[in-house]
């Protein structure tokens, strides 16, 4: 492989920080699964419009590619090599009342982590029969789940697309056909070992085999925060009796993509700020301030309609989890003070 050209407005982490020493320092190494640097970016090579365009094949990726990952990583996160990553899932710790019990703002709650078993590669890197594996271990671990957090597994392997879709527009599944993971070799045998699993109400979900091999969601209609962490946190807990999750003392929870290290957790609301999406320089002086990350209502690379954002923490690593929620929590509570003085 020679070193990628990338154009001159390329933004991402992987343009910023793939000079060509880096790349001729790890251009032939290979992790013990066989995962190379030109299966690392390839994501930001095909898809220049990233915002980082890396993701690690295994554990092992973010030392064997250091180089490049690091600068990425200290940059997103604000975290060094010598910085360690703490956890707290107290939910007695978390600061959140209800930022809008009268329900003007915020229309729903989601809070999400990304975890990855033990002793596999992770999906960029991983065989078809190891994928199987997991989905067959992570789908046994969560039979015993009880009382709130009994559900069902369906597999999306025989799923309809009619059920497919309108899990989807609901926000309860992840979308097919995704090209940065595409590029990232992370949808390959689709749908195979691929699913969802979730409770009756359909506040407490799985994914199984997207990005991550589970994303653990806890999400309901409404601003109580501290409800949808406090499930989340009962979740997690009881599935990792049954799952061993991939951790690291130096980077917390392994996730595919280096956005997601540390605590893994996305905690986010979406919320109707029409007055506020007008004026963008003010609704990003809020973000900024409290380390938040607008996104569209259909997820990252989606946009807005009729004036409601999903907004979650950006933080993820170097934080608690209590923190990561705080971080959104107090964010929220300003912007909704912003948008009502704009009223
Ligand atoms: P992730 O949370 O895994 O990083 P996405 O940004 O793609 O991934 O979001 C996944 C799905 O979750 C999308 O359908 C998105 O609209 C939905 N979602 C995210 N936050 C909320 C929320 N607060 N309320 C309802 N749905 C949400
Ligand atoms: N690879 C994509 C997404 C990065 C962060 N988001 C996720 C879903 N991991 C990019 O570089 O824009």
């Amino acid at each position: 492989m020679n070193y990628p050209q990338f154009p001159k407005d390329c933004k991402s982490l992987l343009c910023k920080y793939l000079t060509p020493e880096v790349f001729e320092a790890l251009k032939d190494k290979r992790t013990s699964n066989g995962f190379t640097l030109e299966q690392a970016i390839n994501s930001g090579v095909q898809n220049i419009d990233s915002g980082i365009g890396v993701y690690a094949g295994d554990k092992e990726s973010y030392t064997v590619f250091a180089p490049l990952f690091d600068p990425i990583i200290e940059e997103y996160h604000g975290f060094t090599k010598e910085d360690s990553h703490k956890s707290n899932l107290n939910p007695d710790d978390l600061n959140a009342p209800n930022p809008d019990p009268e329900g003007e703002f915020i229309l729903s709650t989601r809070i999400r982590v990304g975890r990855n078993m033990d002793n596999m590669p992770l999906g960029p890197a991983i065989t078809k029969r190891q994928r199987d594996e997991v989905e067959a271990r992570v789908v046994q671990g969560l039979k015993m789940l009880e009382g709130e957090l009994a559900g069902n597994y369906y597999p999306l392997l025989g799923m309809s697309k009619e059920v497919q879709e309108s899990l989807i527009k609901d926000h309860f599944l992840f979308k097919e056909g995704d090209r940065f993971l595409d590029a990232a070799g992370l949808n390959r045998d689709w749908p195979a070992g691929r699913g969802i699993y979730h409770n009756n109400d359909k506040t407490f979900l799985v994914w199984v085999n997207e990005e991550d091999q589970l994303r653990i969601i806890s999400m309901q209609q409404g601003g109580d925060i501290k409800e949808v962490f406090t499930r989340l946190v009962n979740a997690i807990k009881s599935i990792e009796t049954k799952v061993p999750f991939s951790y690291s003392y130096h980077l917390g929870y392994i996730t595919s993509c280096p956005t997601n290290l540390g605590t893994a957790m996305r905690a986010s609301v979406h919320i109707a700020l029409p007055n506020l999406a007008k004026d963008m320089d003010a609704f990003e002086a809020i973000t900024d301030k409290y380390h938040l990350q607008i996104r569209g209502i259909h997820g990252e690379h989606s946009e807005s309609e009729g004036g409601v954002y999903d907004i979650s923490n950006r933080r993820r690593l170097g934080i608690t989890e209590v923190e990561a929620v705080q971080d959104m929590y107090d964010g929220v509570v300003a912007l909704i003070e912003a948008e009502k003085a704009l009223r």
